[in-house]
């Protein structure tokens, strides 16, 4: 069975994206919690991963690391995971390897949270261009391809996986939001498994 190594579902954004990826494609999966800032914590991951970073993916003889390339692997077994036209897909890669490389305002003023609800107020000339440019990603995706389904692509896909950890962050941190976006929030906050997520994050508060 495929291994998921993963940090604290409250904090570890990099972590939920594959995690739920597996989850929405059906694949069955092992899930190694290592918490997160702890003495320990190099050395735990260290034993699955090379980079000392988690997510990682443990199939067999085959290790994968990086929260992208684990998406790229389960897209192999579950090729759903992308869209099948090849415009559509050429497009959801861009934009989860814009997800994967960009964004630095928001991963350093909305760290990921689930537990926590608090407006963010004093948001950077950076931060709001990060938050400008995702919504107009949602916004172009949801107008182009909503026809489909209730996801970016019409039906769930890496690309979803890649910005779910945004989802969360802009629940948490009450960011307002145009209505396909939002209705865009509704649809995948609403999913079991993220559901599943959500619930894992309160238990780990204890
Ligand atoms: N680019 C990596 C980022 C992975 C990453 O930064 N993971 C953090 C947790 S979210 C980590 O392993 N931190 C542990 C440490 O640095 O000791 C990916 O996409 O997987």
């Amino acid at each position: 069975m495929l291994k998921l190594i993963i940090g604290d579902h409250n904090y570890s954004s990099w972590s939920l994206r594959p995690w739920l990826a597996a989850k929405q494609a059906g694949l069955p999966f092992e899930e190694i919690s290592i918490h997160l800032r702890q003495a320990t914590t190099k050395a735990e991951i260290l034993k699955y991963s090379p980079t000392g970073k988690i997510p990682c993916l443990i199939d067999g003889e085959t290790v994968v690391w990086e929260s992208l390339s684990i998406c790229e692997y389960l897209a192999e077994k579950a090729p759903t995971l992308w869209p099948s036209g090849s415009k559509a897909r050429a497009e959801a890669r861009s934009i989860a390897s814009e997800m994967h490389s960009g964004f630095a305002a928001l991963r350093q003023e909305m760290p990921l949270d689930v537990r926590a609800s608090q407006p963010y107020l004093q948001q950077s000339m950076e931060l709001k261009a990060d938050m400008a440019r995702i919504v107009s990603i949602w916004e172009d995706c949801r107008q182009r391809y909503g026809h489909e389904g209730h996801f970016l692509f019409g039906h769930f896909t890496n690309a979803d996986a890649m910005y779910a950890p945004v989802v969360f962050r802009f629940l948490t941190y009450h960011v307002e939001l145009p209505e396909a976006s939002r209705k865009y929030v509704e649809a995948l906050v609403a999913l079991p498994a993220m559901q599943e997520w959500r619930q894992a994050c309160i238990a780990e508060a204890g």
